[in-house]
C-alpha cells in the first residue's frame, strides 16, 4: 500500500493546485470544452457536465471592482452582486473571461437585475426559481424550468444531453459531494485536527476541480491523513476551543477575516459552516434510482437559501449541524444590503436560543476596514460563552 502524504504536506499541494484554477480552465476552453458561468448552488452542476462542459462559478469575493460596478449599479447594493458585475465589467475575472454562457436564477431582487445588465456581455439564462419549495406548484414550475435549462444548453452547444450523460455526470457529483461531507465530517473529531480556513481552502479545491478524479483522491487521502494522524496522536490540534459553526452568506477570501477574528484573535475553533459551497450545498445527493432530470430537479429545489419564503430546512441543518459537530456557538455572516440573510437573522437567533446555543451576527463587506471591530465583538461573544 502506498504511503499516505502528510496533512500538511496534501494541503500545500491542494493550495498550489487551487492558485493553477484559471490556468486549467483556459486549457480545458483550448481543447473546445463548454464554459459554463454560474452564480448560485441553484444551477443544475449535472446538466453541464453531461454535455462534457465544466461550471465556473462567478461569485466573487474581491473589493478591487466594486467602484467600476458602482458605474452601473447602486452604492447600496450587496457587494457579491457588484464584485462578480465589476469583474465582469472589467473583464478582469479569468473564470468569466473564458465562459461562453451564464446561467443565473431569481434568487435576490439584486441578482436578478444585475444580470440583465451582465448580458450585454454574455448572453444569459435565467432560470425562474419559485419562491418556495413547498407545494406542487413550486415543484412543477423547477421541474419545467430544468427542462427548459436543457433545451438552452442543448440548442447553444448543438449537443444533445442524454439521459446516459445525465446519470454519469449525477454518480460523479453524489462522489464528490461524499467525498467533501466525510472530509468535513473529520472537524467532528473533538478538537478538530482543521482551521476553519484549511476547512475552506478544501471546499474551494474542489469547487475549481472540475470534479476530477485526481482531485477527489487528494482529498479522500488528506481526510484518511488527520485521521490516521489523530490516531498516531500526531494531531496540530489545541484543546479547550469553543467550537463554532458560520452560517450566513457565501464566504470567500475578503471575509476570511471573520474566520481570523474567531481563530486567531478569539482562541475559538471554526469546525462547521453551513454556508453555500460547503454544507448546505454538499449535504443532499441526486437520488440516483429516479428519472434523472426530475431527480435533479427535487434535489435543487430544496437548498436551504434564505431567498425561499419560508425556509425551514435552513433551521433543521441548523439544529443537525450544531448536534453533529457539538458546537458551542454560531457566528452568522451577512453582506451589508443582503434582506434576506438579514431578517432571517431574527428567526435564526430565536431558533438556536430554543437549543440553548449562543448566536451572534456580524454584517460587513468586502472592505478590510472593520478587522478590529468584529475582532472585538467576535472576542466578547467567545468570552461568553
Ligand atoms: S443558494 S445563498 S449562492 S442565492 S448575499 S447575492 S442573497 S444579496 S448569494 Fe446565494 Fe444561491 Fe442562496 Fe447560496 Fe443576494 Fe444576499 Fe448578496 Fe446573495
Amino acid at each position: 500500500m502506498a504511503t499516505l502524504r502528510s496533512s500538511r504536506a496534501l494541503l500545500d499541494h491542494i493550495a498550489d493546485e487551487s492558485l493553477a484554477a484559471p490556468v486549467r480552465v483556459k486549457e480545458a476552453k483550448e481543447r473546445g470544452a463548454p464554459v459554463v458561468g454560474t452564480f448560485c448552488v441553484f444551477t443544475p452542476w449535472e446538466l453541464v457536465r453531461a454535455i462534457g462542459g465544466i461550471s465556473v462559478s462567478l461569485c466573487s469575493t474581491s473589493e478591487k471592482p466594486i467602484a467600476a460596478a458602482e458605474a452601473h449599479l447602486p452604492r447600496n447594493l450587496c457587494p457579491l452582486i457588484k464584485a462578480s458585475y465589476g469583474f465582469a465589467l472589467t473583464d478582469t475575472c479569468p473564470y468569466f473571461h473564458f465562459c461562453d454562457i451564464v446561467i443565473g436564477e431569481t434568487t435576490c431582487d439584486g441578482k436578478k437585475k444585475m444580470y440583465e445588465y451582465l448580458n450585454r456581455l454574455r448572453p444569459v439564462h435565467v432560470m425562474q426559481l419559485p419562491q418556495t419549495t413547498e407545494g406542487e406548484s413550486a415543484r412543477a414550475l423547477w421541474r419545467a424550468e430544468t427542462e427548459r435549462l436543457k433545451e438552452v444548453i442543448e440548442s447553444f452547444y448543438g449537443r444533445a444531453i442524454t439521459d446516459d450523460a445525465l446519470r454519469e455526470a449525477i454518480r460523479l457529483k453524489n462522489r464528490e459531494r461524499r467525498v467533501l461531507n466525510r472530509f468535513f465530517a473529520v472537524a467532528r473529531l473533538d478538537p478538530s485536527p482543521l482551521t476553519g480556513l484549511e476547512i475552506l481552502a478544501v471546499s474551494d479545491y474542489l469547487k475549481c476541480s472540475m470534479a476530477s478524479e485526481e482531485a477527489l483522491g487528494v482529498v479522500e487521502e488528506l481526510t484518511e491523513a488527520l485521521e490516521e494522524e489523530r490516531r498516531r496522536g500526531k494531531g496540530r490540534e489545541a484543546e479547550g476551543r469553543k467550537r463554532i459553526l458560520i452560517t450566513g452568506c457565501p464566504l470567500g477570501k475578503s471575509l476570511h477575516k471573520v474566520i481570523r477574528a474567531v481563530e486567531e484573535q478569539g482562541g475559538g475553533a471554526v469546525v462547521a459552516f453551513e454556508n453555500c459551497g460547503n454544507l448546505k450545498s454538499s449535504t443532499d445527493l441526486v437520488d440516483e434510482s429516479r428519472p434523472p432530470m426530475e431527480a435533479i430537479a427535487d434535489r435543487y429545489l430544496h437548498i436551504p437559501c434564505s431567498c425561499m419564503s419560508p425556509n425551514p430546512r435552513r433551521l433543521e441543518f441548523l439544529s443537525r449541524f450544531r448536534e453533529e459537530y457539538a458546537v458551542d456557538g454560531v457566528v452568522d455572516v451577512i453582506l451589508q444590503a443582503c434582506h434576506t440573510y438579514a431578517v432571517e437573522s431574527f428567526s435564526v437567533r430565536e431558533h438556536l436560543k430554543g437549543l440553548g446555543i449562543p448566536y451572534i451576527a456580524v454584517e460587513t463587506d468586502y472592505s478590510q476596514g472593520d478587522e478590529g471591530q468584529l475582532s472585538t465583538r467576535l472576542n466578547a461573544f467567545l468570552e461568553m460563552i
